[in-house]
């Protein structure tokens, strides 16, 4: 009988404070709006249609369009080949950032999104090409290499 007893107590006890704690919790505000839905879609839309078009299978001679895709910070190429005399069009495309194109060897040096140079590729060898507008932090990596053989 006196366990009984205490079991009791004890279950009103129990009782009472999940009554208690149930008032409580029933106050509790539900915060759970919808923060963070960023959507990270459809940058870098892909807009490499047209490059090495007309590639000159003979070699040399041909003309050459070339779209280099820049990003904060690299160009999507690093490394160019063409041919000896072909004459190459290249097309700067801002992907992320803003950044320039140039190739001191041949006076190339675009510096708008979408802008575009041409030059006769009449020097073999490799040819350094680097971004041309200070764009920030990484800009001093954003180099590469234009090989015409
Ligand atoms: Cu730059």
């Amino acid at each position: 009988m006196k366990i009984n007893k205490l079991l009791m107590i004890a279950a009103l006890a129990v009782t009472v404070m999940g009554t208690t704690a149930g008032c409580g919790s029933s106050s509790k505000n539900n915060n759970n709006a919808n923060t963070g839905a960023t959507n990270n879609a459809g940058t870098n839309a892909g807009t490499n249609a047209g490059t090495n078009a007309g590639n000159n299978a003979a070699g040399g001679g041909g003309s050459k369009a070339i779209t280099i895709k820049a990003k904060n910070f690299e160009f999507d190429q690093p490394e160019i080949r063409v041919k000896q005399g072909d004459k190459v069009t290249i097309t700067l495309n801002n992907a992320e950032g803003f950044h320039g194109f140039a190739i001191p060897d041949y006076n190339v040096d675009i510096k708008e999104n979408n802008g575009t140079a041409t030059f006769t590729a009449d020097k073999a060898g490799e040819h350094e090409f680097h971004c041309s507008v200070v764009c920030g932090a990484g800009h001093s990596k954003m180099v590469g290499k234009i090989i015409v053989e």
